[in-house]
């Protein structure tokens, strides 16, 4: 049979209204809309447009099927015996039975429809069709069956087709948040965001979770690398995909300093020179000294603003005190207590009340007490410790 226009020659064997006409009309999209409106919402437009394009340009290869009687998809995967579709998407499923001598009076569909799919149970027609929304991802085998006679009467030709309904698209979902860190400055830490979801979009930005005023250029995947942090500093991940957008929660990166760290600052990595126990600047002082008592390890120090008097039947005691500031100090605070003991021996030693875990500031501190004991000594302690 010569078949010049393939379009036309179909239109010729099938009803006007409706599903049919929306496959053999090449007029506008909105022209397609209005017949199509017959069995799906005008919600999906845009699914419908595409579907019209992709099942009039699929009768090309339908068309090329003739001879032996059968049953044939025509959209969405024309001559293909499995169906694509998504969970939450508009699937519109067309057949149509060809090498019939006579045409389909009434159609049946043997297995269980997707939930959401119905069918469309043409009548006088060779195409038939299920359309819908299907809801649940999995495998439905189904058999169309085309009968010669009214009410599934009849000669009949069977074709089994499986409908293949892939999960939906989802927005990102996080999994594992980013942790808070506690590290020293000369460290660095790796931010680590656990997201399932697909197609994903990174981006971290430093500050607060949501505010997005201070993106990290060329964060954008699942970890961040920080390194040589002076401070306490916030970060946070926003995830995107075709479905929406999740931020995740601020990860706190809290900088707290130790010798080491200090040492390696100040000294370098050299362990023959960074080492607690070493006086590189020969000053008698050992480096963990010079790092309580805030003086340099390079520089020998000179402590001159020590005082300890007696003055009448007073003793007075002062001394400057140093804040933890600087390299190798972030997060770290210096304190200092007075001690008293009659008699020096190692349990003697009591604290001084009102003297005890003073922070210093570069404040001076003075200490006036009246000399009731033939001897008394004083001791001063220095702690660095983290910031209370
Ligand atoms: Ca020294």
């Amino acid at each position: 049979m010569p078949k010049k226009n393939k379009i036309s020659f179909y239109g010729k064997h099938l009803p006007k209204a409706g599903l049919t006409s929306l496959l053999l009309n090449k007029g506008a999209a909105t022209h397609f809309i209005t017949y199509e409106s017959h069995f799906v919402g005008s919600a999906a437009i845009t699914q419908i447009v595409k579907w019209s394009s992709v099942a009039v340009a699929g009768l090309g290869t339908y068309d090329a099927v003739s001879g032996a009687t059968q049953i044939t998809q025509i959209a969405p995967s024309s001559g293909s015996s499995t169906v694509p579709a998504k969970a939450g998407e508009l699937l519109n499923l067309v057949y149509q039975i060809t090498g019939a001598p006579h045409r389909a009076r009434s159609w049946a569909v043997i297995g269980e429809l997707p939930e959401g799919l119905n069918h469309l149970n043409s009548t006088n027609s060779n195409t038939d069709g299920i359309t819908g929304t299907p809801t649940q991802p999995g495998n439905y085998t189904i058999r169309v069956r085309a009968y010669k006679g009214s009410n599934n009467n009849g000669y009949n030709y069977t074709k089994t087709f499986t409908i293949e309904v892939a999960p939906g698209s989802e927005p990102p979902i996080i999994s594992t948040q980013p942790s808070n860190v506690t590290m020293t400055s000369v460290n660095e830490a790796s931010l680590q965001v656990g997201v399932s979801g697909n197609g994903m979009k990174y981006q971290w930005y430093k500050g607060e979770s949501g505010n997005t005023s201070n993106p990290v250029p060329g964060a954008n995947n699942d970890s961040l690398k920080v390194e040589e942090l002076k401070a306490d500093s916030n970060y946070w991940v926003q995830i995107s995909n075709d479905s929406g957008t999740v931020n995740s929660q601020t990860a706190k990166i809290k900088i707290v300093d130790n010798y080491a760290s200090w040492a390696e600052q100040q000294l370098g990595n050299n362990p023959e020179l960074s080492a607690p126990e070493k006086d590189n600047d020969g000053d008698g002082l050992t480096n963990e000294f010079e790092y309580l008592i805030g003086s340099s390890p390079v520089e020998q120090s000179l402590d001159s603003d020590t005082e300890i008097l007696i003055e009448g039947s007073k003793i007075e005691l002062s001394f400057m005190t140093k804040a933890a500031e600087g390299d190798g100090y972030a997060g770290l605070e210096r304190v200092y207590s007075i001690e008293e003991s009659n008699d020096i021996s190692k349990d003697s030693w009591k604290g001084v009340p009102e003297f005890q875990n003073i922070i210093g500031n570069g404040q001076k501190i003075s200490l006036s007490k009246p000399i009731n004991d033939a001897k008394k000594y004083y001791r001063l302690k220095v702690n660095i410790r983290e910031k209370s």
